[in-house]
């Protein structure tokens, strides 16, 4: 035996999928066949069909079933199930007896779970993922039937040691989305009451096993009950998976581990799964979801849909530690988040980030199908500044990255009398940026009183805009507004500020129609090179509104290749269209469209 098992790898194959490019969905259902290598090197293949492997014999599709079995439905409509079998001096792993019946799913405890190892199976860089029975806690691997000496040996899958040697190497491809799956019994009696039949399968999506979860959720082979479970139980580079039903969370589910959360739509339309806030959850300042590490967590959410259950609760998504917690120390933690295909809508919060909000960051990626919408930070109470409602950083190190793509549509960050009325961007709010800021994303739509997609504090590395902004308002709330689409109170000496994007159709009630800075340091740059249209300031500066008590340092750019058109300064009939800087008490300068469509060089300042 134990010569021709050093020779054996047993292969799960999930047939292949049309795509499976990037973020692919796992099928449910897959044929499970056996390699066999000769001492020519050359395999045989078997399937592990009934109890013996039969040489050519076409692969039958199993799947999971009752969250971690495998199984499949027989000719006479019944769920059968793999199961460790014995006669005689024969033990092994089939779904038909030596009597000829079949184990049906009942008799079977709930057992099989994966766990994947970083070794190939010598040919494929494919990682391989050990089947292991929960019940004796052993993995299943390749026997031989050498009894009779003189008949062909045969093969099948036994139970022993998780160790290399008898490893069995599941390759979690996927299978073809045309081939429909076959439907549950119905029949069936549920285990447990676990886990319901799995909804018709969609003929062009390929299910995961999370579909047949009753509450939607599933961490290693296994449904649980709540996501907050689930949460409990996973540990480092656990994905836990969600989908099929909407998934509700009722209280805060705080985690520690770096962890990835991967939604299926299952046969659902659309390609996101669903996470809610009950209505009866409302927190001011926490979060469905919270990262608790003090330092490093690494996080990725994908193809999920979050929002609350009920107009005007007040909860948000997703925050990290705060400034103050960890007796002040929060901003220390370093969170990396990415987000895939993440759209969060219709939420409010007393507090920055109803979507999102990061106190200390490495890196924040916000890919191109990510969208935020109708999110909303608001109160009338407090010294509040920090708005945000669909990203809120607080600080980003000087080694940090943030990269921010998708769309923002309709968001607003609003705090009135006897708030601040100073609300300060209308989707996003940068406190500290040290490191590099890209963004790239779309901003429709949205308010606050500063700022009214984006509210910078301080710019200390590089900010480069290539965002598409339309429509955004800066709004007086009582005490003025500034910055129609986006604006930076401070830039530090070394910070470098670049709008390259498109700005159209914005309005600050205030001054900036477009942008709006404050403090410039010496050695700080400051460039307006995108294309500027129809943006218009009840006040002063229909594109660029500058005013500071301090003198203009740093180089400012007006690049003579922007394309600037169509903007207006109210307040001062036009005189700066383009751009207005005051430094109070000692200069100011503007330049009107007029005068700008005169030049022929960029207008520089402090070169
Ligand atoms: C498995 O992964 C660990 C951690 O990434 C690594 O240190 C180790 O070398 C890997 N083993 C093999 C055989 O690749
Ligand atoms: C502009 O944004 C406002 C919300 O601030 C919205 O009501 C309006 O429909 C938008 N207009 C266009 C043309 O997008
Ligand atoms: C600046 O914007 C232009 C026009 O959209 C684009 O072609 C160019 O690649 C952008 N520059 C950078 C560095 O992204
Ligand atoms: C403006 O564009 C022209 C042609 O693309 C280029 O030659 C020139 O260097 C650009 N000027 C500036 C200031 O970037
Ligand atoms: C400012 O410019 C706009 C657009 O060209 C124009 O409609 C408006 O009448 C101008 N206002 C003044 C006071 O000239
Ligand atoms: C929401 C809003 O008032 N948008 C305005 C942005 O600015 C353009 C140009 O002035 C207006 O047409 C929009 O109505």
């Amino acid at each position: 035996m134990a010569t021709i098992i050093s020779f054996a790898g047993i292969i799960v194959v999930l047939a292949t999928a049309s795509s499976t490019s990037g973020r692919s969905i796992q099928s449910p259902t897959f044929t499970i066949e056996a390699s066999i290598l000769g001492k020519n090197n050359a395999a045989t293949k078997y399937n592990l069909g009934d109890k013996f492997f039969e040489p050519e014999d076409m692969g039958r599709d199993f799947k999971w079933v009752r969250s971690n079995q495998i199984g499949y439905v027989n000719d006479g409509g019944e769920e059968v199930c793999l199961s460790f079998l014995r006669t005689g001096n024969n033990d092994y792993i089939g779904v038909e007896t030596m009597s000829g019946s079949q184990s049906l799913c009942e008799n079977t405890p709930e057992r099989w779970e994966t766990f994947i190892v970083n070794e190939s199976d010598g040919n494929a860089e494919e990682p391989v993922v050990l089947l292991r029975d929960a019940t004796s806690g052993q993995c299943a691997y390749l026997a031989t039937d050498r009894g009779n000496s003189k008949e062909e040996e045969k093969y099948y899958l036994g139970l022993g040691d998780c160790e290399a040697t008898h490893r069995v190497n599941l390759v979690l491809a996927l299978k073809n989305s045309e081939t429909p799956s076959p439907s549950p019994s119905p029949s069936q009696s549920p285990v447990k009451g676990s886990v319901s039949p799995s909804p018709s399968p969609s003929p062009y999506r390929p299910m995961h096993q999370v579909c047949d979860c009753t509450e939607g959720v599933l961490l290693n082979n296994r449904c649980y009950a709540t996501l907050k479970e689930a949460f409990d139980d996973a540990t480092d580079d656990a994905t836990i998976h969600v989908g099929g039903v909407v998934v509700k969370v009722s209280e805060p589910i705080k985690f520690d581990s770096s962890i990835t959360l991967q939604g299926h739509a299952c046969a659902d339309e659309g390609n996101r799964a669903k996470i809610m806030a009950t209505s009866s959850f409302e927190t001011l300042s926490g979060a469905m979801l919270m990262a608790t590490n003090p330092d490093e967590q690494n996080i990725i959410f994908r193809d999920l849909e979050i929002t609350s259950e009920s107009e005007g609760q007040y909860v948000a998504a997703f925050h990290s530690l705060s400034e103050s917690d960890l007796e002040g120390e929060g901003s220390n933690q370093k969170v990396q988040l990415v987000c895939n295909n993440l759209y969060i809508h219709d939420m409010q919060s007393q507090e920055p980030g109803v979507g999102i909000f990061l106190s200390g960051t490495n890196e924040l990626t916000v890919d191109d199908q990510c969208l935020f919408e109708n999110l909303l930070t608001t109160t009338t109470v407090g010294d509040k500044w920090a708005g945000g409602p669909a990203i809120a950083v607080i600080f980003l190190p000087e080694s940090g990255t943030i990269d921010i793509d998708g769309q923002f549509k309709n968001n607003r960050a609003f705090f009135p009398s006897p708030s601040t009325r100073h609300a300060g961007g209308g989707a996003i709010y940068f406190d500290w940026m040290a490191g590099s800021v890209s963004v790239t994303a779309q901003f429709s739509g949205n308010q606050a009183n500063q700022g009214g997609a984006i509210q910078i504090q301080a710019i200390i590395g590089d900010f480069f805009d290539n965002g598409i902004y339309t429509n955004n308002t800066a709004a007086d709330e009582g005490n003025g507004a500034r910055f129609g689409a986006l604006g930076c109170i401070k830039l530090y000496s070394g910070a470098s500020f670049v709008l390259n994007g498109s700005y159209i159709d914005n309005l600050s009630e205030g001054r900036g129609g477009a942008v709006g800075t404050n403090i410039h340091q010496s050695d700080s740059l400051f460039a307006i090179q995108g294309t500027f249209k129809n943006n218009r300031a009840r006040n002063d500066g229909g594109v660029w509104g500058r005013w500071s008590s301090t003198t203009l340092k740093g180089k400012v750019v007006i690049d003579i290749n922007a394309t600037i058109d169509g903007n207006i300064a109210e307040g001062d009939g036009n005189d700066s269209s383009v751009y207005n800087t005051v430094s109070s008490g000692a200069s100011s300068d503007s330049i009107s469209q007029f005068e700008w469509e005169q030049r022929t060089t960029s207008k520089v300042i402090n070169p």
